[in-house]
């Protein structure tokens, strides 16, 4: 017996609800944030921009779903043992909503228009909904597990180079004082002299819809979370790209050192990588995953 489809929205029309919503918001207040925060360090920022337009997202997602989980990274304390076990926490449960309300607020709080509302909902571990949005492009990119991913409205496809020799590829640099910064260092190193050339821009999520639409061949980035990569990592398999962790392991939602390209440059660029690591002994790329249960 089919339930009434009144009152009940679908799960990308509350993603996409949100997402721009809370994008609109967070672009009017570009250059009129009041309190900055930091977090870890001085490299790690909060505003209430970030708490509220989390807060927004919550709210609107809450009232359509009252029965889903909801990690978000402003609800999490700092530090990758408390980010560890709130993802364990919430994988128990069926539905999960995994959401960054700003990717990119060091962007965001110097004015660079590059940042972006990240939205993912998985379904007993795995993703099966990821919305990224722009708010200052109104670019707003959606990937539905087995149905494609758009942005426009248009479907994308990821990059067809082959080789690194011809790729534009992108990249994160760890805050200051993180310890994977000189793993990232050796790996920028290993990977500048082989591509085209590399960006790197603060947010990891438009990065990865940027290589869902061909925008980048592309990118990898060490120390993240589950709220930076798994609406983008859905975007990019639904694109025909691979994502997966530096060792090649499928990407989970406790991968938190992330490859992702077109699929065709993958294994060339995780070589590369692989060889910044054997450089000087395992580092922190190795053994950083978080390990969980579904
Ligand atoms: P954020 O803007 O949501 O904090 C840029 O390299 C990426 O790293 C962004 O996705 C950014 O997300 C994230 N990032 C910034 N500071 C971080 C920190 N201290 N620890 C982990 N990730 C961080
Ligand atoms: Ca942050
Ligand atoms: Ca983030
Ligand atoms: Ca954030």
């Amino acid at each position: 017996k089919m339930e009434p489809a009144v009152g009940r929205k679908s799960f990308a029309a509350v993603a996409i609800n949100s997402a721009s919503k809370a994008g609109e918001w967070i672009k009017t207040k570009l250059g009129g944030y009041t309190t900055l925060n930091l977090k870890s360090s001085s490299a790690d920022l909060v505003t209430e921009v970030d708490k509220g337009a989390e807060t927004m997202i919550r709210n609107l997602i809450m009232t359509h779903f009252p029965d889903h989980s909801f990690l978000g990274e402003e609800g999490v304390e700092p530090g990758p043992e408390a980010s560890a076990s709130a993802l364990r926490a919430v994988l128990e449960e069926e539905y999960v909503w995994i959401v960054d309300p700003i990717d990119g607020t060091t962007n965001f709080v110097h004015g660079f228009p590059y940042f972006c509302v990240s939205i993912a909902l998985a379904y007993k571990g795995e993703v099966i909904l990821g919305v990224v949005y722009d708010p200052m492009r109104d670019e707003l990119f959606i990937a539905e597990k087995d149905k494609g991913a758009y942005v426009h409205g248009k479907r994308m496809q990821v990059s067809r180079d082959a080789t690194l020799r011809e790729s534009l590829v992108a990249t994160g640099f760890p805050p200051s004082q993180d310890v994977a910064l000189p793993l990232n260092m050796r790996q920028l190193e290993a990977v500048v002299p082989k591509v085209r050339n590399v960006r790197s821009n603060g947010s990891a999520a438009l990065h990865m819809a940027y290589v869902a639409a061909g925008r980048l061949s592309a990118y990898w980035e060490v120390g993240l979370n589950a709220w930076d990569i798994a609406a983008g990592y859905l975007l990019i398999h639904e694109s025909g790209g691979r994502v997966t962790g530096l060792k090649g392991e499928p990407y989970h939602l406790g991968v938190r050192n992330v490859a992702a390209t077109n699929g065709r440059i993958h294994d060339e660029l995780l070589q590369v990588l692989q060889s910044a690591e054997q450089a000087e002994g395992p580092g922190p790329g190795s053994g950083s995953d978080v390990r969980f249960q579904v």
